[in-house]
């Protein structure tokens, strides 16, 4: 078989020439492909002399070319194209139908559509690197497997891979407008340049792909979900088509946003009714024309009924109604609707965390097959904390797609240092109790609702036109993770942040230690100097940046941090048990029971839960008020911790962006003392308790901080 293996090739590269090395901006994220130390360039160097594989195929081509890059930077040659493959050994990218293949007895049925595999085989006496997938695009994703052994030091010398991802929708939600305003971007303008667009694509959005498809993204949606209509008029289908073509050879596909109302704004009818036959067939003509630019449209994504969205409600009709109209109109093009129970309403009084599950857990069954429910992590709004949604495993017959904010809104943008896998990971882990105890988050999102029903995840993107395009060095981590957690739920952060520290900055143990030390410390910091104890929402008026706990005259209700957390002269929590709003009772009874009660409630989450008294005891025998301000120490301790640790790095990374993490590790120690001082005071204020034996009073009194106001903060809503 290997005769025949080893001459029906199409095309390979041999290295020569040498790789130069740049000025390190962040640019490359974990495609640096630095060169290996000499003695991993030895072992790799034999098994790599060769590539081959049918590169008339885009996505093969694209997994060539990568590998040619990568291969050349960390070998130091460039590898050049002949026509067969000798008996010298090298990688063969193929899928199942490949002659090359014929005799191999691979396990391509465990692979599905997206999977791949990787093996090290002998051929006559030399190695060679198998690389072999259903399709084509798990030849790709197994070549940045590859290419990631090597980047973190891995030995190559035998591999045995399988992989496939879990979920079947990965993607991206960019908030972005059409004016490149990005809502809650922290990292400069959007990067799709409308203006420019359909004429000239970019070369950023081809590395965009590259660096998506190398931790398994395949799908993006370009647009706000606070959204403009315009989007889906002609001309700017013409530039979501060049964005799709770029796209495409990385298997990524392109996904809107679709603004309730359209029919009404660039349709020119009278209603938006979803029921109303007009209103169908417009949006049936409006998805044919979509697909007849852009055959392989993912289809759309909408937030309705929420913070002034236009929606269903509008004309009465449910949630259910409305995205079932849009997915008959998809159904016959594939396409899917991803709409969003991120919904909470002006004039409902009850409790904002129930009123998600309230209006969606009736309509569970009602949706049909093509659409998702996608379902914010938490109940309220991407706190640094939340217990997880109530809504995952209560809608058994409802595809529930997760959503998690990669962009840092109530994190500190993008100058706090806080790695958010530990954030995913906790949620994704925390057991739902449904139907059964050890029914995990990760395994409601995972577990199809029937054969071949959708499953999928969508991370809020952190990406910009910033050169660093995360707006820091250490953002890029949450986009990476956010990847390889939609690729397997059940991965782990520290697992995550060990791979992103070497891609990113380096294999040496003496680089990845200390910087996977600081990441998996840094989102409990956060929550320590910003939101301790199962606090949330404190954060300043429109922007969220900064402290505001004592804001309190706000339109609605629940848009007021003292909405949240309820102090008063007896204690401080929201009170979500059978004595307050109850909204306990929306989780499995074993959930509700353990959280029900502030002995079992785990101290992370007890304010989430309880009113409890200043005086309360804690588990570390401290009041609940002394252990406050000993959390808000703690987490401005631990911002030291950061900065001592990457001063220690100073001379073992580059020295640009070392100045910049370190700059921003200073602005997150002012920030978060000024979250200490600011929450300090206003709480003191209420509780009336003097501050534990050696731990500081702020530096200025109340009026101070409250007086503090930034306008221009920047990510806002538009
Ligand atoms: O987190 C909040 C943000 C809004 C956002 C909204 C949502 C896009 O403050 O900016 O709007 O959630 O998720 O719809």
């Amino acid at each position: 078989m290997w005769r025949k293996l080893l001459t029906v090739l199409s095309a390979f590269m041999v290295f020569t020439g040498t790789n130069q090395a740049h000025a390190e901006d962040g640019y490359d994220l974990w495609l640096r492909y630095r060169p290996l130390d000499s003695v991993a360039k030895a072992r790799a160097e034999p098994a790599l002399r060769y590539l081959v594989g049918p590169t008339e195929r885009p996505i093969i081509a694209a997994a060539a070319d990568e590998l040619k890059r990568g291969l050349g930077g960390m070998l130091g040659a460039t590898p050049g194209q002949h026509q067969t493959l000798d008996e010298a050994g090298g990688i063969l990218i193929a899928t199942r139908d490949s002659v090359h293949l014929e005799m191999a007895e691979l396990p391509f049925d465990r692979l599905g559509d997206e999977g791949y595999l990787i093996r090290t085989l002998e051929i006559g006496g030399k190695r060679t690197i198998v690389i072999a997938a259903n399709k084509d695009i798990g030849a790709l994703y197994g070549v940045f497997r590859l290419l990631k052994l090597l980047q973190t030091g891995q030995p190559i010398d035998t591999i045995d891979i399988a992989d496939a991802p879990r979920l079947k929708l990965r993607v991206l939600n960019h908030w972005d407008n059409l004016n490149r305003h990005v809502e809650r971007g922290y990292a400069g303008q959007s990067i799709w340049d409308w203006q420019k667009l359909p004429g000239y694509k970019d070369p950023r959005y081809t590395d965009y792909a590259r660096a998506n498809a190398a931790i398994g993204i395949n799908g993006t949606v370009l647009t706000n979900v606070n959204a403009n209509a315009d989007i889906l008029t002609a001309p700017y289908l013409e530039k979501v088509k060049a964005l799709a073509e770029v796209f495409r050879p990385y298997g990524i596909r392109v996904y809107l946003t679709a603004r309730f109302s359209a029919p009404i704004e660039i349709g020119g009818l009278k209603t938006a009714d979803p029921l109303d036959p007009a209103v169908r067939a417009w949006w049936r003509a409006k998805i044919d024309a979509i697909y007849r630019v852009i055959p392989d449209f993912g289809g759309l994504l909408v937030k309705a009924n929420s913070e002034g969205q236009p929606g269903p409600a509008d004309y009465k009709r449910s949630h259910a109604d409305g995205a079932n109209m849009l997915a008959d109109a998809l159904a016959p093009h594939g396409g899917v609707v991803m709409w969003r129970a991120f919904v909470y309403a002006a004039a409902n009084p009850e409790d904002r965390h129930k009123q998600a599950f309230a209006e969606f857990q009736p309509l569970d069954g009602k949706f049909r097959d093509n659409v998702l429910v996608q379902v914010k992590n938490g109940a309220i709004d991407f706190q640094p904390r939340e217990p997880f949604h109530p809504l995952f495993g209560a809608m058994p017959k409802t595809p529930l797609m997760m959503e998690f904010q990669i962009t840092k809104e109530y994190l500190g943008f993008a100058t706090h240092l806080a790695y958010l896998g530990t954030m995913w990971e906790e949620v994704l882990e925390a057991d739902t109790a449904r139907p059964r105890r050890g029914a995990t988050v990760a395994r409601t999102i995972e577990t199809p609702v029937d054969t071949g029903a959708a499953t999928g995840m969508a991370g809020v993107a952190n990406i910009g036109s910033d050169r660093n395009w995360s707006g820091s060095q250490f953002d890029q981590a949450n986009w990476y993770a956010y990847g390889r957690f939609a690729w397997d739920p059940d991965a782990h952060a520290e697992a995550i942040a060990r791979d992103w520290a070497a891609m990113t900055w380096g294999s040496d143990p003496a680089v990845v230690t200390p910087i996977v030390a600081m990441m998996m410390a840094s989102r409990e910091a956060v929550v320590d100097y910003m939101t301790p104890l199962g606090l949330g929402h404190l954060m300043a008026t429109g922007h969220h940046y900064g402290p505001g706990p004592w804001v309190s005259d706000l339109a609605r209700p629940e848009w007021n941090p003292t909405y949240y957390h309820k102090a008063d002269a007896t204690g401080i929590g929201f009170d979500r048990t059978k004595t307050g709003t109850n909204a306990l009772a929306q989780y499995a009874p074993e959930v509700a029971r353990r959280w029900g009660s502030p002995n079992t409630v785990p101290d992370e989450l007890l304010l989430w839960f309880h009113h409890v008294s200043w005086d309360y005891r804690m588990r570390s025998r401290r009041t609940l008020w002394d252990e406050m301000v000993v959390r808000y120490d703690a987490g401005v301790a631990a911002v030291a911790a950061m900065q001592a640790r990457w001063d220690g790095l100073k001379d073992k990374v580059d020295p640009q962006r070392w100045e910049e993490v370190h700059s921003f590790l200073a602005i997150q120690q002012d920030e978060a003392l000024w979250w200490r001082d600011a929450s300090i005071a206003y709480f003191q204020s209420i509780s009336k308790r003097p501050l534990p034996a050696g731990h500081a009073a702020p530096a200025h009194d109340l009026g101070w901080y409250e007086a503090i106001k930034t306008p221009y903060a920047p990510g806002g809503a538009q």
